[in-house]
C-alpha cells in the first residue's frame, strides 16, 4: 500500500490477479486504519448531483469507488482540495474533521464507504458555520 500525491488521505492498494481477472483486498488495520461497524455504497446518483455537505464528530470513513469514478471536496478548515476517485485501488480516508462534498459522478459510479461507526445523525455536523466553530482553530 503506497501513499499517492501530497494528499496523505488517498491511498493505493495492491492490485492482485493474473489471467481470470483482477482482484483487490481491503483489510481492517492493514489497509484501513479504524474497525468497521458500517458498510453503504452510493450508486445511481447523477452526473450533476453534488451530495455529503458534512462533517462528523466521530466516524471516520474510508471512500473506494469500485466502479466509475467521481470527485470529492474537502476542506479540514486549514486546506481545501479536490480528490478524484477513478480506481477499485484508491481509498480515500476521511477523518471526522474533514468537510466533505461528493461530485462529478460517472452515470455508473458505485461508491463503496466503509464507516468507523453504525449510523447516528447525532454524528453529522452539516451547517458549515457550527464545523467552523468546532474544528477552525
Ligand atoms: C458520508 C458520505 C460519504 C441511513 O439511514 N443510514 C446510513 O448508514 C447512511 C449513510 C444514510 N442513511 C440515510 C440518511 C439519509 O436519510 O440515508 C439518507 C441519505 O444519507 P445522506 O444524505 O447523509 O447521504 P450523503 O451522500 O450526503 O452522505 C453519505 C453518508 O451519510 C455520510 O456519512 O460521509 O455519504
Amino acid at each position: 500500500m503506497k501513499k499517492m500525491t501530497d494528499i496523505s488521505k488517498l491511498l493505493e492498494i495492491n492490485q492482485l490477479g493474473d489471467e481470470r481477472g483482477l482482484l483487490t483486498v481491503i483489510e481492517e488495520k492493514t489497509t484501513i486504519p479504524f474497525e468497521i461497524k458500517r458498510i453503504f455504497y452510493i450508486h445511481g446518483t447523477m452526473p450533476n448531483v453534488r451530495r455529503g455537505f458534512h462533517a462528523h464528530y466521530k466516524t471516520r470513513q474510508a471512500l473506494i469507488c469500485v466502479s466509475g469514478s467521481c470527485k470529492v471536496y474537502l476542506d479540514n478548515t486549514k486546506r481545501k482540495t479536490d480528490v478524484v476517485l477513478d480506481s477499485p485501488i484508491k481509498i480515500l480516508i476521511l477523518e471526522p474533521n474533514d468537510w466533505h462534498e461528493m461530485y462529478d459522478f460517472s452515470p455508473n459510479c458505485v461508491l463503496l464507504v466503509l464507516a468507523s461507526h453504525l449510523y447516528d445523525a447525532e454524528d453529522y455536523i452539516r451547517d458549515y458555520e457550527k464545523f467552523i466553530e468546532v474544528y477552525g482553530s
